[in-house]
């Protein structure tokens, strides 16, 4: 049965693939209390531990996972373009949810040619740890920066997989330490998100901030730099996927690029129009709206100034604390002349934040 499942990836062009009998990943469960406990779980995480470690609870059938890594971001160079808003390669081309989910159920029908069987793909939003299921597939290993990393393929892997009522032969995952006495992401992440011993506080990493709705401390958003949607410093960096980078780019990478003014006048149709299709967009425009308003204050676009000052009428409060520490960034004695004179309208919660931003070193 494993040779059949392997064929049929191999014949849809699949080359990253393995297999799992594990069912059950409570050896985690004091892994993830202890983490919920030093408040190191983010909200985009299923909250509840018992529904990330029984995968039968997703799927009562469960006897086999069919686990797949697939590759992006061959040759990657950031895009020329210093004055642009930056999306992370997670975003680029076709949303790979979509794309990933149709791979996993075209292989599960190319499977059925041979054994009938059910199955349930999986690809990001499932309550499971794609991490953990995948590297007990023999997918990779943890890096320091948290990520699983292929040991052909790098870390640029999106994972997904197959939940099944197949019985068949599991593959044995190799561990290894695969970082050994490297940790240059550690040293150039931009929040200092990555421990030194491994693993990350997902608080203080980019590609959370980008994402999160929670309010945005601003020593936080000085390290934002131009992201508008998540963060591959921690990737672009490593060795480990030094000869994916190297390779010759088979694909346009500009489509990574943001035009911020655009962004800041930018009608949700408008938004989604040009975006929907992207990973990225499920955020909304009012979240990549604030990113810009960040990206702008960090770059300094003294141009963007008047852009940045209209969005103080904006309806809501969000935009216009985040336009507010954008223009004090790029002209502080006309910010704050213009801040002081709004402050005589503003509501108490903006007015709070406006005055805290006055006081504030910026
Ligand atoms: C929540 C989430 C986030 C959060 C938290 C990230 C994180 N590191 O967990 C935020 C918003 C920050 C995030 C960012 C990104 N994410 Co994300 N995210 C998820 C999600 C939905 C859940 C992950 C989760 O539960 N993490 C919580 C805990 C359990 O993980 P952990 O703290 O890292 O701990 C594990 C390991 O790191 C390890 N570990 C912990 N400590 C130590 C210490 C040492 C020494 C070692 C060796 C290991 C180790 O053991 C733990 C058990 O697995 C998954 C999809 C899913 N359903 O699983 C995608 C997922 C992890 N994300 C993914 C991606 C691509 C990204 C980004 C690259 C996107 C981007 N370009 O911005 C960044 C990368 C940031 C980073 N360095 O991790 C991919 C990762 C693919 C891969 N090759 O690993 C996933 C699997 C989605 C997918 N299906 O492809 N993400
Ligand atoms: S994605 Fe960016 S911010 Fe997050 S851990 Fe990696 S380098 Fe740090
Ligand atoms: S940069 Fe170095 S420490 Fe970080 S994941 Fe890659 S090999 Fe490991």
């Amino acid at each position: 049965m494993k040779k059949i499942i392997k064929e049929a990836a191999h014949r849809l062009g699949i080359e990253t693939i393995g297999i799992s009998r594990v069912t059950d990943f409570s050896h985690l469960e004091e892994f993830l209390i202890s983490r919920k406990n030093k408040g190191l779980d983010c909200e985009f995480e299923e909250r509840d531990i018992k529904k990330r470690i029984y995968a039968k609870n997703l799927f009562p059938d469960l006897r086999t996972i069919i686990a797949i890594g697939l590759p992006y971001g061959e040759g990657y160079k950031t895009p020329p373009g210093g004055n642009f808003g930056l999306l992370s390669l997670s975003s680029h081309g076709e949303d790979y949810h979509r794309t990933f989910n149709s791979l996993l159920i075209k292989l599960a029908e190319e499977i059925r040619h041979h054994l009938a069987f059910k199955f349930l793909p999986c690809v990001d939003t499932s309550p499971l740890i794609d991490k953990e299921v995948c590297r007990l597939a023999g997918l990779g290993n943890y890096g320091k920066n948290s990520l699983l990393i292929n040991d052909d393929k790098g870390s640029f892997i999106y994972l997904g997989y197959l939940l099944t009522d197949i019985e068949t032969e599991a593959d044995i995952p190799i561990e290894k330490d695969i970082c050994g006495t490297c940790s240059i992401c550690v040293k150039s992440c931009p929040n200092r998100a990555i421990s030194e011993r491994g693993g990350i506080d997902p608080k203080r990493c980019v590609s959370y901030l980008t994402q999160t709705k929670n309010y945005i401390p601003t020593d936080y958003r000085e390290k934002m730099g131009r992201q508008i949607y998540g963060c591959d410093i921690c990737q672009v960096v490593c060795p480990l996927n030094k000869d994916v980078l190297n390779k010759e780019a088979k694909e346009d990478y500009s489509d990574l690029l943001v035009d911020l003014k655009e962004l800041l006048i930018m009608s949700n149709k408008a938004f989604m129009n040009k975006y929907g299709h992207r990973a990225g967009s499920w955020r909304g425009r009012n979240i990549w709206k604030r990113n810009a308003l960040i990206s702008i204050g960090n770059l300094n676009l003294a141009s963007m100034f008047q852009d940045v000052k209209a969005e103080l009428q904006n309806s809501s409060d969000m935009i216009k604390i985040y336009a507010a520490w954008s223009l004090l960034k790029i002209n502080k004695p006309r910010a704050r002349d213009i801040l002081y004179e709004n402050l005589k309208y503003e509501n108490v919660d903006v007015k709070k934040e406006y005055l805290k931003l006055l006081e504030a070193e910026i």
